[in-house]
């Protein structure tokens, strides 16, 4: 398994291109539709040239900026931050689900994460747990609220140092990810720690982007969610914490309304919350 040397933008970038790169990607596309795109796409670029007559040095800078970003591997995360969200949000529309909410993947997913059962505490070292914790707990049911006996919930979040496990170095390989498998009502009840506001990593390519126009790099504090069943239409997503930082002003464009969460303290003093996922049929 990869990992990578320092937790910079470099060794992140690396990671996650080199993880994107072990299957490649195909579409069936057909020729005429791939000219339509092509012809729209150059004709979107004229435009913005025209528009702001754009000069010789801008276009070397671009093209610079382009090889650097190739360079340190940071494609997955200059995408998934700005331009994953639209693709979401035309796959959720031209499908008509009406499940539960979608949101991007991001670049840090990773498939197979060791099964847990339906009540569990996350992955985690002794260290994490700095961070406050946080009962996560639903169900996964059919558009009629029906409990999906056969759904599994693939959890994968940062660290209380903002790292994602497999993306920097020094982490166990599983830490803070698992396929939740729930119970025979298809219910979850998962322990794990609630996530800090999070900055992507900005010490490359895509960091010397966001200073060119003076914006900022945070996302707000986030948990990732992969939540499938037999049968059933896979929904990605994320979730996120009413009132927290960067909630309104995420640097991914990637909250929805649908996807916060409230936690309220139980009676042991804990963060608990409830949330339900619905998935569409197939
Ligand atoms: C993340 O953790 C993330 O969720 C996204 C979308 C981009 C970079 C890092
Ligand atoms: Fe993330």
């Amino acid at each position: 398994m990869t990992t990578t040397e320092n937790p910079t933008a470099h060794g992140s970038g690396n990671a996650a291109t080199d993880k994107f790169k072990s299957e490649r990607a195909t579409s069936d596309t057909s020729v005429e539709r791939a000219a339509a795109i092509y012809k729209d796409m150059l004709e979107a670029l004229a435009g913005i040239v025209h528009k702001h007559e754009v000069t010789y040095d801008e276009y070397r800078v671009l093209k610079q900026w382009m090889i650097d970003v190739g360079e340190y591997g940071e494609w997955p995360l200059w995408l998934d931050v700005f331009l994953e969200h639209e693709i979401e949000e035309v796959h959720y529309n031209r499908k008509h689900f009406t499940g539960t909410k979608g949101s991007i993947e991001g670049p840090y997913y990773v498939p197979n994460a060791p099964k847990l059962p339906s009540k569990c505490t996350m992955p985690m070292r002794e260290k994490d747990k700095v961070a406050p914790p946080l009962i996560f707990k639903g169900k996964v049911t059919d558009l009629e609220g029906n409990g999906i006996p056969g759904a599994t919930v693939e959890l994968w979040h940062a660290d209380e140092d903002g790292f994602y496990s497999q993306f920097a170095p020094g982490i166990p390989e599983w830490n803070l990810r698992g396929t939740i498998e729930v119970d025979e009502d298809g219910n979850y009840e998962i322990t794990t720690l609630k996530p800090a506001p999070y900055q992507i990593p900005n010490d490359g390519p895509t960091g010397w982007f966001i200073k060119s126009y003076g914006g900022h790099p945070w996302r707000p504090a986030h948990l990732h969610l992969l939540v499938s069943a037999p049968g059933k239409r896979a929904v990605t997503t994320q979730l996120y914490f009413k009132g927290g930082e960067w909630v309104d002003d995420d640097v991914a464009t990637a909250t929805k309304p649908e996807l916060i969460l409230d936690p309220e303290t139980n009676s042991d003093g804990i963060a608990e919350v409830t949330y339900n996922f619905a998935l569409d049929p197939e």
